[in-house]
């Protein structure tokens, strides 16, 4: 019943939407095709509205190719995808637009963990379970969401901390004076929050290590080596970068270099990344750039997808689900490890 209402405001809406763009006109093919596509039977389709982050990494688009590749029709999936371009309020507009054309289910990637009670709010009382995926909100009222899935982002942050320790006492400079500066995530993500905290509890039982600063590089590349060639200008002697992402960390490593300084294990300074997601990152530990990489899963897709069968067949879901995750480091037998990867 709701999924006939949305196969009558989709036809009214592409109706629309075609007669703005091309009057009496032929239409081109495609058009042609998805409107056939939109007029057939649409009943049996399961639709879902992803309100995505944006596509600021690697890891996004490794995260946005998994919900494309999962819900599809051959699956038996209408996907609505919306690129937030690292925007809230995008994310909103984006929700508020599920709702009005009654999707059954809204998977919410939430840029920032604040700010989003009142449009819960406005899908709970339209009855649409919202699934968080990735990151995760903060609210008063925890069942304004149906569940979340996603990394343990402290447990990824401790465990940097814990790689740093380990490979300072392995090299014999665990009594030495360390200095740090962090290239930090979008700030109030649940990726750049949940990652400074863990490796907060590591650094605070160091008082040798010292953090020089901490700032956003708001995981991207650029941003991350803009952040990272003022830290070099600024401090002299920095031995450690923990950077929130791979994408960052790219840009930290041109920006060393850029500045006539070497990193990695055949370098001078220490690089320690998250995400793990593509070939680069690897290829970086191969190359002897980048010591260490927190490993941060972004295939959550079919996660999502065994959520909502089990939601449609009336069966209860877990509130939180961690996928798992590994740790890599550039003195492992990386080539190995990348042929049994799926990304
Ligand atoms: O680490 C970063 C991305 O939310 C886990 O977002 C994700 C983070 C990921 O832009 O690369």
């Amino acid at each position: 019943m709701k999924k006939l209402k949305w196969k009558l405001l989709l036809s009214f809406l592409l109706v629309l939407s075609l007669a703005g763009c091309h009057g009496q006109g032929e239409r081109p093919r495609d058009e042609r095709l998805y409107e056939d596509d939109v007029t057939s039977e649409r009943e049996d389709y399961i639709v879902v509205g992803f309100a995505q982050v944006g596509s600021e990494s690697d890891y996004r688009i490794a995260n946005s190719a998994s919900f494309r590749e999962t819900f599809c029709a051959e699956n038996g999936y209408y996907l609505l995808f919306e690129d937030g371009q690292q925007k809230q309020e995008n994310q909103i507009k984006a929700m508020r637009n599920f709702i009005l054309q009654e999707v059954d289910y809204i998977v919410l990637d939430p840029v920032v963990e604040t700010g989003w009670d009142e449009v819960l709010q406005e899908a709970k009382a339209a009855g649409i379970p919202v699934i968080l995926s990735d990151r995760s909100v903060t609210v008063e009222d925890e069942d304004l969401y149906t569940c979340w899935v996603g990394s343990d982002f402290e447990e990824e942050g401790k465990k940097a901390g814990l790689w740093l320790e380990n490979y300072l006492e392995k090299t014999g400079r665990d009594e030495d004076e360390i200095r740090l500066v962090t290239l930090q995530g979008t700030p109030g993500s649940s990726a750049q929050i949940g990652r400074t905290a863990g490796f907060s509890q590591i650094l605070g039982r160091h008082p040798n290590w010292q953090m020089l600063e901490c700032a956003s590089g708001d995981f991207t590349q650029s941003k991350g080596q803009e952040v990272m060639a003022r830290f070099l200008k600024s401090y002299h002697d920095i031995d450690v970068v923990i950077s929130e992402n791979d994408n960052m960390t790219f840009g930290a490593i041109e920006a060393i270099e850029q500045a006539g300084r070497t990193c990695g294990p055949k370098g001078d300074i220490i690089v320690i990344s998250f995400d793990a997601v593509s070939e680069a990152s690897f290829a970086a530990m191969k190359e002897g750039k980048l010591h260490a990489d927190m490993e941060c899963n972004p295939l959550l897709a079919p996660m999502v997808d065994e959520i909502i069968r089990k939601l449609e067949r009336g069966e209860s879901v877990e509130k939180i689900q961690y996928v798992e995750e590994r740790c890599f480091d550039a003195f492992m037998d990386l080539d190995a490890i990348q042929e049994e990867r799926k990304y």
